[in-house]
């Protein structure tokens, strides 16, 4: 019977979200809650899970593919019905054994002869190398080496993953768990790998991978009353892109500070003008203008980084994230074309987006193509911080709370109010020389606009 399986709802709020890996192909055979397709939202990464057991017969999607949910991934055929399935399943396994054991009866006598040889050189080789001792620690030392060892040997006697003893079905697990055959250990005869090599393989891999990644967390309860809450999908999402960001970007922090008294004049001046175009005049629109200003002079702020081509990409056009703060967690939606815009649309439009992204009514389309991010966190306080890097970008602008202070000007104290700035920046593209000389032009135009806006 054939049926369609379909994208189910991702998480809150996301309706829709682009294909970046298909696992299955036409003729696999899935199993209910198998993953299916990886897709990516502004939120969260997810793996889409089967929600029926059967034959894949036609594939719907493909990788780059925008889905949205109720879309139809696959085309399963569920070999005779739910009902069936269990029946079906028995006689498959069933028929599946048979085979193997057939099939081993064959090669085992081949490959037993083989595996004594392979077994008697490993032996040989282990002897050679732990010398007359025998203490545990180079056991296990040598158990470690083995599967590489056996890669060299395979390597060098030049055979093929095909040779390597194991049934057909252990061939198709392997595939599905990413395991290398010859990187596992056969306990079977003649050095056969089971299916049981192949589960205890990939334990023993998520276990490494696990104790790599993971922070291990006390019993908090030992010391008073506790409480689990599910992290929302944007938190999960920040954390991931936070973590990449920060293990695969090295950052750079630069700090100055403006003299924005003048500034705060021009706003309070065109205030009520933002406000009958239906928004509010900050210093957030400011900087927006003048970031897409210093990026044309800069243009390497402007770019983004291709490691493996050994490329920057630069790009002509001036689009900005923002960080919005919402409930849920932090958002970064876009701004584009900056420099066609006067600070009055960009006023309205920040405040538009920023509710926007408040009320949960962004699209991940909206959080796609900025090129440099601001991060303003200035309405709630604060005297510096540094921001992280949010990639594929190279720079971001973190804003504090502007403050009266007293300075020195011709002789005598005045009160200015003052605005830190932070700038993080990836080294691996801009020296600390131009990351300097880019914040300083940012601080000195918020001091003479004219030098943003009119270009000069
Ligand atoms: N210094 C002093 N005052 C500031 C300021 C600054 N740097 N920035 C804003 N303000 C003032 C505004 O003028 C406004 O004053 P009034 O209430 O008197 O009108 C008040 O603070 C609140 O501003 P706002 O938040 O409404 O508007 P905004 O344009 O300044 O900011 C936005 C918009 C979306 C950037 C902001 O609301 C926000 O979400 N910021 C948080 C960003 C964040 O979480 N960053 C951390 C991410 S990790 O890098």
């Amino acid at each position: 019977m054939a049926t369609e399986v379909k994208i189910p709802q991702i998480s809150e709020d996301v309706e829709s979200a682009d294909v970046t890996e298909v696992l299955v192909k036409e003729g696999d055979k899935i199993e209910k809650d198998q993953s299916l397709i990886v897709v990516e939202s502004d939120k969260a990464s997810v793996e889409v899970p089967s929600s029926h057991a059967g034959t894949v017969k036609e594939i719907k999607v493909s990788e780059g593919d925008t889905v949205n949910v109720g879309d139809v991934i696959l085309i399963v055929d569920e070999e005779g019905g739910e009902e069936d399935e269990g029946k079906e399943e028995g006689k498959e396994e069933k028929k599946e054994k048979k085979s193997e054991e057939e099939e081993e009866r064959d090669e085992s006598e081949e490959q037993e002869e083989k595996a004594e040889k392979e077994k008697e050189e490993d032996r040989d080789l282990e002897e050679k190398e732990e010398g007359k001792e025998e203490g545990k620690e180079e056991e296990k030392e040598k158990k470690e080496k083995k599967p590489e060892e056996k890669k060299e040997k395979l390597k060098e006697e030049g055979k093929t993953d095909e040779e390597i003893p194991a049934s057909p079905a252990v061939r198709r697990l392997a595939r599905e768990k990413g395991v290398d055959l010859s990187s596992v250990e056969g306990s079977g005869p003649g050095g056969r790998i089971t299916e049981e090599d192949i589960k205890s393989h990939t334990t023993k891999k998520d276990k490494g991978k696990a104790a790599k990644a993971k922070l291990s967390l006390p019993d908090f309860s030992k010391w008073g009353a506790t409480e689990k809450k599910s992290l929302s999908g944007i938190r999960v999402a920040t954390g991931k892109s936070t973590t990449s960001s920060w293990q695969s970007i090295p950052h750079v922090f630069q700090f100055d500070e403006a003299d924005i008294s003048g500034i705060e004049e021009y706003m309070e001046k065109n205030q009520e003008k933002a406000k009958e175009a239906g928004g509010k005049l900050t210093i957030t629109a400011i900087l927006v203008k003048i970031a897409a200003n210093a990026l044309q002079q800069f243009p390497k702020f402007n770019a983004s980084i291709d490691p493996e081509n050994e490329e920057m990409i630069l790009k002509k056009y001036f689009n900005i994230s923002i960080a919005v703060d919402t409930e849920n967690g932090l958002l970064m939606p876009v701004i584009t074309d900056v420099e066609r815009k006067s600070i009055i649309e960009l006023a309205v439009e920040i405040s538009e987006i920023a509710e926007k992204a408040r009320s949960g009514k962004l699209s991940p389309e909206e959080m796609k193509g900025g090129n440099f991010s601001i991060s303003n966190l200035g309405g709630i306080g604060g005297t510096n911080f540094t921001p992280i890097i949010y990639h594929p970008q190279v720079a971001i602008l973190g804003v504090s709370k502007a403050k009266k202070q007293p300075v020195f000007i011709q002789g005598k104290f005045e009160p200015r109010n003052i605005l830190p700035l932070s700038l993080s920046y990836d080294h691996r593209l801009i020296d600390g020389a131009e990351g300097a000389k880019f914040l300083n032009w940012i601080a000195q135009a918020l001091e003479d606009p004219y030098k943003a806006l009119l270009g000069v």
